[in-house]
């Protein structure tokens, strides 16, 4: 990629849908027409549509379907939650590498990455992160408050996931307390949530969300193909990653500024409403016992009631459940 690849994408982003003419780029970036000329050339090899029409210019005339900084940043500084946005085409994990970034810092940030070669889940289990298909992020926020709020804010952001992917499925979306989003009873996004806090409290929240986005049913690896479904898969057509994004961002935003101000009773109910895990008979793995029961309800503070096979009760801060 051009090192002014960035730069003209973002001038096409910013202006669209007017077109703008190469002179004006190149005069804004201190380079020949020529140069802003081949970047374009390339940005269209890459699959950027971009129209060119001689005496007017050049504008993009859809998001593309690749990443790129210069759409990326811009978008997302619009919804002022975080204060920059990284975009890769390739890490490990965004997980690790926010974990890396936080440090020496108060800073807010967001890491996509177009793929994971080590993406993992909860307990280090690993995580399908396939090029061009899904969305892979990690957000790095910094809430000024107790660590044992980190429950909470888990709770908010599984709402805000949810209310993201539900514009886009036209099958209705579920939370699988406490970090999993179903359709249909098959995982289309898994998150975590982890944070880095003191005797004061907490210093960062590191939330990494893995969002199936345009996989066909024959993208899934074997393993997978039973269990995992994608937001393309129940939406009337394939999904632009942009768009995905932008909504994601602005719900996260919505909920996080309620995690702050109101208590999870405020949205308890709704919350319920939106679980897949009633009525039926399930299996929780905790703390490495295993056993069965039902979920019963979620109380104030988040925590799950669940009755086991000898009518005991439990009170669940954290489970794997399976359905
Ligand atoms: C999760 O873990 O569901 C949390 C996943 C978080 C992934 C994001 S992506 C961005 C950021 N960077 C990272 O490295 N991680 C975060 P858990 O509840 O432990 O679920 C893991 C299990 O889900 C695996 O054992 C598989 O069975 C299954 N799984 C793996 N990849 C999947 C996929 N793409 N879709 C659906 N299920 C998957």
């Amino acid at each position: 990629m051009s090192k002014y690849s960035k730069d003209v994408i973002q001038m096409l982003y910013q202006y669209q849908p007017e077109y703008i003419s190469g002179q004006f780029i190149a005069e804004q970036l201190s380079i020949s027409r020529t140069a802003v000329k081949k970047v374009i050339d390339q940005l269209k090899i890459e699959g950027c549509k971009v129209e060119s029409i001689n005496h007017k210019g050049h504008r993009l005339i859809q998001l593309p379907e690749k990443w790129y900084s210069g759409i990326v940043l811009p978008m997302i500084k619009e919804q002022n939650v975080f204060e920059h946005v990284e975009v890769l085409e390739t890490t490990e994990s965004t997980q690790l590498l926010a974990k890396q970034k936080l440090v020496g810092n108060n800073d807010t940030f967001l890491i996509l990455s177009d793929e994971q070669t080590k993406g993992k889940g909860r307990f280090n289990r690993p995580w399908s992160s396939s090029k061009g298909k899904g969305l892979w992020m990690s957000i790095v926020l910094r809430p000024n408050v107790a660590f044992d709020m980190i429950t909470k804010f888990n709770l908010f952001m599984a709402l805000g996931i949810r209310d993201a992917i539900q514009q886009f499925s036209n099958e209705q979306v579920e939370v699988k307390w406490p970090n999993d989003i179903y359709i249909k009873g098959q995982k289309v996004c898994g998150f975590l949530t982890e944070m880095v806090a003191n005797s004061d409290g907490i210093e960062a929240v590191i939330c990494g969300i893995g969002i199936n986005m345009n996989h066909l049913p024959e993208d899934f690896s074997e393993d997978l193909s039973q269990k995992a479904t994608s937001v393309r898969i129940h939406a009337s057509e394939k999904v632009n990653r942009y768009y995905f994004l932008q909504a994601l961002v602005n719900h996260i935003e919505q909920r996080y500024t309620q995690f702050l101000n109101t208590p999870f009773s405020s949205i308890r109910e709704e919350y319920i409403a939106a679980s897949n895990i009633w009525n039926k008979q399930l299996r929780f793995t905790e703390n490495g016992k295993q056993f069965f029961g039902e979920a019963l309800d979620i109380d104030n503070s988040g925590f799950l009631i669940v009755i086991d096979e000898n009518k005991e009760q439990h009170c669940l801060i954290s489970a794997d459940i399976e359905l």
